[in-house]
């Protein structure tokens, strides 16, 4: 079993990407609480975030301390989730969830000089964003994406019209014989990476007959946790899904889909919630993602992990045997 990367803080949903050539990784930063534990995800209540580098697998890690904390961003009222972080224009952005005023899920962004921050938030949340888990995927045409979307404590089952409809909060989701599932989000970012050039889009997640997955195949469809990487010129788009506690991945010829159901990345960890990402370091690929080990299966304080990963030559991912 792999060893968290850092023991000294909970750290969960790991976003690496490889800035200025080393791997920086924005997690979610977990605290103990006394909320009670419920489905709407109470209990992940988190205030700040921290960002982590490393120069190379199984090397030191550093913590670059308090990149951005709830109290300085206006909108948000609790629950900063999961975060992700992209460069472009010399700048770099930190995208987060947290809910807002009204208890709302929205994202926000917060600007920076340095991978590490420290990060300047925007005083409002992204015009249009709702929900959460943003990952950002920067193509090489240098156009930006941000996906999003997450169910139950996550929101999205309130956004079928452009109205929040708050009777579907908590543990709720579609269900049924045909149903479809709910799926997730993508929006073209702006040039200024701070706002979205295009309406929100919902991503299609198509089984091996080209219709969409059902909402019961909970085996396969999309809870939270979206991630987008792109391998040899195939476009991956990987997710959790939720209360079977899979990563799975499909894979599409576009950033704005459709995708195909392609398989899975990992079996459940220890832990209700599983979240990752995906990225190419000096050659070699590489999975975060995170358990509950290190808390002894305490849900909601995780700590984040690396394997590596390999492609076979039909794309499918599998975990690499020697880590
Ligand atoms: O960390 C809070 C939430 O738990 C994340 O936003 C979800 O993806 C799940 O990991």
């Amino acid at each position: 079993m792999p060893d968290p990367l850092v023991t000294h803080i909970y750290t969960a949903d790991p976003s690496a990407h490889v800035f200025e050539g080393k791997i920086y990784v924005y997690p979610s930063h977990d605290r103990e609480t006394d909320i009670q534990f419920n489905d709407n995800g109470d209990q992940y209540d988190m205030a700040d975030y921290h960002v982590l580098s490393l120069g190379e697998p199984g090397g030191p890690v550093t913590d670059h301390g308090v990149a951005l904390r709830a109290e300085d961003v206006p909108w948000v009222s609790k629950q900063l989730w999961a975060p992700d972080a992209a460069t472009k224009n010399g700048k770099y952005y930190l995208y987060f969830p947290a809910r807002d005023s009204e208890g709302i899920f929205r994202i926000g962004v917060a600007v920076g000089d340095r991978p590490e921050g420290p990060f300047t938030p925007d005083p409002e949340p992204i015009k249009g964003s709702y929900s959460i888990d943003p990952a950002s995927f920067v193509d090489d045409d240098g156009q930006a994406y941000l996906y999003f979307g997450g169910l139950w404590g996550g929101q999205l089952q309130c956004w079928t019209t452009d109205k929040f409809d708050a009777s579907m909060g908590g543990p709720k989701e579609p269900s049924g014989e045909g149903v479809p599932a709910l799926l997730p989000r993508v929006a073209v970012l702006s040039e200024d990476m701070r706002s979205f050039a295009s309406e929100v889009k919902e991503l299609q997640i198509l089984d091996e007959q080209g219709e969409l997955i059902k909402a019961d195949d909970h085996d396969r469809r999309f809870f939270e946790a979206a991630w987008m990487h792109k391998y040899d010129g195939k476009y991956y788009f990987s997710y959790s899904t939720g209360d079977t506690h899979y990563l799975a991945y499909a894979v599409g010829e576009s950033p704005l889909g459709p995708f195909t159901y392609g398989g899975r990345i990992l079996e459940p960890v220890l832990g209700w919630t599983t979240h990752h990402s995906i990225v190419e370091f000096q050659g070699k690929w590489y999975l975060f993602y995170h358990d509950c080990e290190l808390s002894k299966g305490v849900d909601h304080l995780r700590s984040v992990k690396m394997r590596e990963i390999v492609y076979d030559a039909d794309g499918k991912i599998s975990l690499a045997e020697k880590q």
